[in-house]
């Protein structure tokens, strides 16, 4: 029999363990609201955000960076090395982009201990099926080609490529010329390597999707189909701004790009236009694939909004086979091979020509009058 002391004894133990295991699940309870509130308020950081968003096989959704680690240095044997796989298997689609502040080069080249002098890779395993170049138009924008480089390297290792990066800075400050760049840019690509594809990229767009393939098709292609700034979609159907690969065959077909484009706006409209009066089309890959985020930045000193265009482009169908890779004239001021990418500044000229104008005789101002009368008339 159990008396009425033990019971109460065993009533009290009971109560007992039930307040503790209650302090307990209240307590947990009581962190977990902390934590939630915590979270509300933290500013979201995208490295955390990663980590959080990992898949069953340990690799951070998006990280541009993820397959890399199973890239390693030749381990050939001198045995048959084979093509690679026709689809990487070191895809894995979205990419998150962000751009934190102080990212360095000398990380971006931590970062990819595989990428050789001039910004130059291949993979070691196997036989690259494509061997591109990207070609980059550069002025005052050192801070875009950090982050550029930053996502495309990784981006390029992923898909298996032969590949190589091309900077093609204008020298001097007259008026930018992206379209001249380019055409320098491609014959100076061409000098140093068989490229099947060349990729024209600005500086300040960076692909969102590996499946995006920096690969060159039947036909020119539009890469940067769906950028941020344009809701991800195409502004206009003949639009061929951002990033566009062509073959060298391409290419010559259309006579390259014109090189009378000064300052901002229609020079891609113009490659465009080329593009269908060289007997061609456009492709483009899916809304889905082709996405770009673009890094925010105001309008160019030295790229003014060119008032020709409009002018330019309309007659574009009687000056494109005058103008082009044809008489594409610069001349090159050096050529670095830097760790991440080949540097190649190159002097373009203005309108008038390659050659910088004549200085204007100074004259004095008490002598202007008598100048200006003894000057002939240029003939009508
Ligand atoms: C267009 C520009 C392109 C530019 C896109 C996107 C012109 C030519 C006049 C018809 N074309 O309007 O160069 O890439 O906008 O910004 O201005």
């Amino acid at each position: 029999m159990i008396s009425l002391q033990s019971k109460w004894r065993y009533l009290f133990m009971f109560l007992g363990i039930q307040l503790v295991v209650m302090a307990l699940l209240s307590r947990e309870g009581y962190q977990k609201r902390v934590s939630y509130f915590i979270r509300i308020f933290r500013k979201s950081d995208p490295a955390g955000a990663q980590a959080q968003n990992r898949t069953a096989t340990d690799v951070p959704v998006g990280n541009v960076y993820a397959n890399l680690s199973r890239l390693s240095k030749a381990e050939t044997d001198g045995g048959d090395i084979f093509y690679c796989p026709k689809t990487s298997p070191l895809l894995a689609g979205p990419i998150h982009v962000s751009f934190p502040s102080g990212l360095t080069l000398a990380e971006v080249r931590r970062k990819n201990p595989l990428v050789e002098r001039g910004g130059r890779y291949r993979p070691a395993n196997c036989e690259a099926r494509h061997r591109t170049a990207v070609v980059i138009p550069h002025r005052h924008r050192e801070h875009h080609l950090r982050f550029l480089l930053y996502y495309l390297h990784p981006f390029l290792q992923r898909q298996q490529l032969n590949y190589a990066i091309y900077v093609i800075h204008q020298a001097g400050s007259y008026t930018f010329n992206r379209a001249k760049l380019m055409n320098a840019g491609f014959r100076e690509a061409m000098r140093e390597e068989d490229w099947d594809c060349l990729f024209f990229h600005d500086v300040d767009l960076i692909p969102e999707d590996d499946r995006n393939t920096y690969v060159c098709d039947a036909n020119p292609k539009h890469a940067a189909i769906a950028m941020d700034k344009f809701g991800y979609k195409l502004p206009y159907q003949m639009y061929f701004g951002g990033v566009s690969a062509l073959t060298p065959l391409h290419y010559l077909k259309m006579n390259g790009f014109p090189n009378n484009y000064w300052g901002w706006g229609g020079e891609d409209d113009d490659i465009g236009v080329r593009v269908s009066l060289a007997g061609m089309s456009i492709s483009r890959p899916s809304l889905k694939v082709g996405r770009y985020k673009m890094i925010k930045h105001k309008l160019d000193k030295g790229n003014d909004v060119n008032p020709k265009r409009f002018n330019m482009l309309a007659k574009t169908r009687h000056t494109w086979k005058l103008d082009g890779m044809n008489t594409a004239e610069y001349e090159v001021l050096s050529r670095e091979y830097l760790p991440l990418y080949t540097n190649i500044t190159v002097h373009i000229g203005t309108e008038a020509g390659l050659k910088p104008l004549p200085p204007r005789p100074t004259v004095p101002i008490s002598a202007k009058a008598s100048v200006k009368a003894a000057t002939p008339k240029p003939d009508k």
